[in-house]
């Protein structure tokens, strides 16, 4: 698959400081995925995660064009946007390991994470079923009267589903605040984009239902932030929804630990020489940030991951009279018999 077209705004320029933001949240995503995905193959961790090295470009894009208040829901391959969303390490790792550091005191488990103090709604593993949700969270912001937007991310699998269709349809009737972004990693477990899917890009799909679309490198950060940025100012603006395509490339298999023998060795060699962790250092050093500060931001990232990694292993099992909290809303009375 080629990226025919790239982000809209020619000519905008980021900011020294915004290109070490984007470089610091992909430093923490790369950093947590490998310290998860290590632990687990060398039986440090029992637990299992999506992997998603290789994507670090878009939540970091997401992270910098997102304001806090504004609300995500994400999938199971979701660590990376967590992060970028500002869900403090203790909080995600807990959930992966199921203690009671985690935002959902560990009863939640990788797939599904919630911390809405920093706006992270819902993840989900049910393919495709976040777009309505969200699509829901933008009709909720529009009625609260707030300018507050909502981001969705998901998979080119997700975009087959009736659920994506159902949602996408509606968000663009109705102009909601939302933004649609669509992690293309190329396969939906293992089957190739190519066997699902009859259009090349999955934002030609937004013709079909009257919203804009946008495919954009998504192993660029500043192309992706730039189409991220415009479409988050479109909602805002009340203009309505963007679908926005982020073609990338996953690296460790749907699972940690699958092997990716269904991967072709051209596609994976090509691939990895368009990794965005070895190629956005070259953009950096363009901008005039010295190797010395890349490589002080990657080392932070890394100390501060494996400090809450520490934390979250070393915390305590949820209490078992815990069980029952959080499955009702507060308030709801429930009868039995
Ligand atoms: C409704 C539903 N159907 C099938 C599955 C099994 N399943 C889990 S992940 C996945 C692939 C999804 O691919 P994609 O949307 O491209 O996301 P990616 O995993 O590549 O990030 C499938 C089919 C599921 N979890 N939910
Ligand atoms: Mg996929």
């Amino acid at each position: 698959m080629t990226v025919t077209e790239s982000a809209p705004p020619g000519g905008r320029q980021l900011t020294r400081e915004q290109l070490a933001t984007l470089w610091a949240t992909m430093c923490q995503a790369e950093a947590l995925d490998s310290r998860i995905v290590n632990g687990i193959k060398r039986g440090e961790f029992a637990t299992v995660i999506w992997p998603s090295r290789g994507q670090e470009a878009i939540p970091a894009a997401m992270g910098l064009a997102l304001r806090p208040d504004d609300r995500l829901v994400t999938t199971y391959r979701g660590l990376h946007d967590h992060i970028a969303k500002g869900v403090p390490v203790p909080e995600i790792v807990g959930e992966v390991l199921g203690t009671s550091a985690g935002a959902c005191g560990g009863k939640g488990g990788t797939m599904h994470i919630s911390d809405p103090e920093h706006g992270v709604m819902m993840t989900t593993g049910i393919v495709g079923s976040g777009i309505p949700v969200a699509v829901g969270l933008a009709l909720a912001a529009r009625k609260d009267g707030s300018d507050r937007v909502t981001a969705v991310t998901f998979g080119d699998g997700a975009t087959n589903t009736g659920s994506f269709h159902e949602g996408v349809n509606l968000a663009a009737l109705w102009k909601l605040p939302l933004v649609l972004i669509c992690q293309n990693n190329l396969y939906a477990e293992m089957t190739p984009v190519e066997e699902t899917m009859a259009v090349e890009h999955v934002a030609q799909r937004a013709a079909g239902v009257g919203m804009k679309g946008v495919t954009v490198d998504g192993n660029d950060p500043v192309a992706t932030y730039l189409a991220i940025s415009e479409a988050v100012a479109w909602a805002r603006a009340g203009h309505g929804p963007t679908l926005i395509e982020a073609v990338t490339f996953r690296f460790e298999g749907h699972y940690a630990g699958d092997g990716s023998s269904y991967i072709p060795a051209e596609q994976m060699a090509g691939a990895r020489e368009r990794d965005p962790m070895i190629t956005f250092p070259k953009t950096l050093l363009a901008a005039g940030i010295t190797q010395d500060q890349i490589d002080t931001i990657q080392a932070q990232a890394r100390a501060e991951v494996d400090e809450g990694v520490q934390q979250a292993a070393k915390a305590a099992a949820p209490e078992a009279s815990l069980i029952e909290n959080d499955v009702y809303a507060d308030g709801l009375v429930v009868t039995h018999g």
